[in-house]
């Protein structure tokens, strides 16, 4: 395809493959016809709806899976998940949580709602529109059981804002952007507000002062198992597991790890990169002795690239690509992806398809029988069928960010990107290579990935159909399979497939400051965005240069606000709450069975009533915090005073 076909868009690529399936198929009159009248998907009375799995890491780079190259850091159980789905190899994502997470939970570009700046800060009276309807709202609607487990980051001023309002029916972790892998402790990071710290981990509502000094991610790991392991099969199940790894934790802290973990990667030079991203492996482990691995989807992904420089660094690596997470050039927003499913057809494969995190929500939701056409105005893709048989996608544009408060925007189009603006952050090449300067990596070994947990777990399935067939039709090969086992050869080949080059000479760089003027690369041939052809290209740069004009009539302006001083934790029994409600400490006491389950309790009469005390928070000033239940709105100001007399 020539390159002005490619940067007319998905128009030409769709009368292209309409065309060739017609001549391929060669009986137009039936194509036309079932096209038109018969649904894509089997109805939801024939089969059950597949469960859904959405593993999300935090600011993990593209070089921080070992399926795309790096020995550095193995991760077998991930590795196991992308070499039997696909590979997602063109997935972009917006560069920063909040608005990463916003677009996958509504379908919709962050321009489109307001959330393309920057992140949501602690004491931030915003979030996420309640005027959106989200992913799980969706699902629930059509019978899915509904779970968060992990970060949130979307909003918590007022308790609408919280995941359990938002369509989930339960959620088990922590409301802001960031936090100390033990304490759940979390640092505002405004510089004017940032002497305020607060815990943050709550069940649903209810302060979680029981997961003190535990590991977040091995207690969010052992929630999704719990979630798992309760689950009424007969119903489908949306678990959405956004973990805390590999972010940083507070700024005054270094990233933590158990110790056991950080043993492993005693061969890397660089400290701060000896950690490891959530248990994956468990989770699918749970999900097969469930029965409900073979008709799930699991998703295993990144929200952004890794931030290798600057206060909140993780040390995570985007080699070979350029620049960091908060930044339009690739290794801030080409993010780590796959999907695993045994209903995907063509699977076993690296994908080109170019992806965005938009499309999750009408995705998965086609998986579970809703049409694209009910979603109404949102600008993901429904790409589920495109993954499933290996079509050509029909996204050929990303609006990558039109950030007007930073001053820069970004776009892909067909093999394009076009980038304009204030990206001086970041946007050089950083990052361990895992080469052997940076420290001497054991060699990557497939066989960790065949005999992970999540390799055994999808082979068990694999193998239990290819029985199944046998079964069915005595006269089948035994090696003639449609799916067959993963092999140490298809490892290999999809690693070297999975891994990009740069590729470009010294002397072919062309150098680029986009806050001077556009820059224009061609991300198939140059992915590591070395050679400007904003000169070479002038057409193409003036085709960019509308496009953009175009989208920024649709722009909404950022919803960014100023901090609030009344969301101070200290105000709060040291809690991030919803400090704009009437009372913003009753929101945990909303649930007094569920929170004595983790907490001792007491009841405390006096002179104005009685009421429910539970919950002991070791670290308060004066030695015992309590909180309490069910205390009635006017009482609300004696509340310190009573329980500093216990
Ligand atoms: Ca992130």
């Amino acid at each position: 395809m020539d390159i002005l076909s490619r940067i007319i868009g998905h128009t030409t690529v769709f009368i292209v493959l309409f065309l060739s399936e017609l001549m391929v198929i060669n009986v137009g009159a039936i194509f036309f016809s079932s096209l038109l009248s018969l649904p894509i998907f089997p109805s939801s009375t024939t089969k059950q709806k597949p469960h859904i799995i959405i593993i999300l890491a935090d600011d993990m780079g593209w070089n921080d899976v070992s399926f795309h190259g790096s020995d550095q850091i193995p991760t077998p159980n991930i590795d196991a998940l992308a070499y039997n789905g696909i590979i997602l190899n063109n997935h972009y994502v917006p560069a920063l949580c909040t608005p990463s997470r916003s677009s996958l939970m509504t379908g919709k570009n962050p321009i489109h709602l307001g959330m393309q700046h920057s992140v949501l800060y602690p004491t931030e009276p915003r979030g996420l529109p309640l005027s959106e309807k989200l992913l799980p709202e969706y699902l629930k609607e059509i019978g899915y059981r509904t779970h968060a487990v992990g970060k949130w980051h979307l909003g918590y001023f007022r308790k609408e804002y919280t995941p359990t309002y938002r369509g989930f029916e339960s959620h088990f972790g922590y409301w802001n952007g960031l936090q100390d892998y033990y304490t759940h402790i979390t640092q505002q990071l405004d510089p004017q507000y940032s002497e305020y710290k607060g815990f943050d981990m709550r069940r649903n509502l209810t302060v979680a002062w029981d997961t003190v000094g535990k590991y977040a991610t091995d207690i969010f790991t052992n929630e999704a198992v719990r979630l798992i392991n309760d689950h009424d099969t007969s119903r489908p199940m949306f678990l959405y597991l956004a973990h805390l790894a590999p972010h940083k934790g507070n700024e005054d802290q270094l990233l933590r790890a158990p110790d056991e973990e950080i043993a492993k990667f005693s061969y890397i030079l660089d400290l701060e990169r000896r950690i490891q991203a959530g248990n994956v492996g468990e989770v699918i482990d749970a999900l097969r002795n469930r029965g409900m691995l073979e008709n799930s989807i699991v998703i295993f992904m990144s929200d952004n690239g890794a931030p290798t420089e600057g206060i909140l660094s993780n040390q995570g690596s985007n080699y070979p690509l350029r620049g960091m997470k908060g930044s339009p050039w690739e290794g801030g927003t080409r993010g780590v992806a796959t999907i695993w499913s045994s209903l995907i057809k063509k699977s076993k494969r690296v994908s080109n398809q170019m992806m965005f995190m938009t499309d999750w929500l009408p995705t998965l939701l086609s998986a579970a029988g809703v049409n694209r056409k009910q979603l109404g105005n949102i600008d993901g893709f429904d790409l589920w069928p495109v993954l499933v048989s290996n079509r050509i996608s029909p996204r050929s544009e990303i609006v990558i960010n039109i950030d007007d408060v930073s001053n820069y925007a970004a776009i892909r189009r067909g093999d394009f990107k076009y980038i304009i603006g204030r990206t001086e952050t970041g946007s050089a090449w950083l990052g361990a290579s895992g080469n052997s300067s940076e420290g001497t990596s054991p060699q990557y070994d497939p066989y960790k990935v065949l005999y992970s947990k999540t390799g055994i777990a999808i082979s068990g399935i694999v193998t239990a159909k290819q029985a199944m067939k046998l079964k069915g039709r005595k006269t089948i090969s035994k090696t003639n399979f449609q799916e067959r086992i993963l092999t140490i050869k298809d490892i290999s080949e999809m690693r070297k497939e999975a891994q990009i080059k740069c590729n470009i000479k010294e002397k072919s760089k062309i150098f680029c400051e986009p806050i001077i003027a556009p820059c224009l690369f061609n991300i198939k041939n140059d992915p590591c965005e070395m050679v400007n052809l904003a000169e070479k290209r002038p057409v193409i740069l003036a085709m960019f240069k509308k496009i953009l004009m175009k989208h920024r009539l649709s722009v909404i302006p950022p919803s960014n606000l100023n901090g609030d001083p009344k969301a101070n934790p200290l105000l709060w029994n040291n809690t991030w709450t919803s400090w704009d409600e009437p009372n913003p400490l009753a929101l945990t006491y909303t649930n007094a069975k569920e929170f004595q389950q983790y907490s001792d309790s007491a009841t405390v009469r006096n002179s104005l009533g009685s009421w429910h005390l539970a919950g002991m928070y070791p670290e308060g000033k004066d030695g015992i915090h309590f909180t309490v239940i069910n205390i009635p709105s006017h009482m609300y100001h004696l509340w310190c005073a009573t329980t500093s007399l216990l």
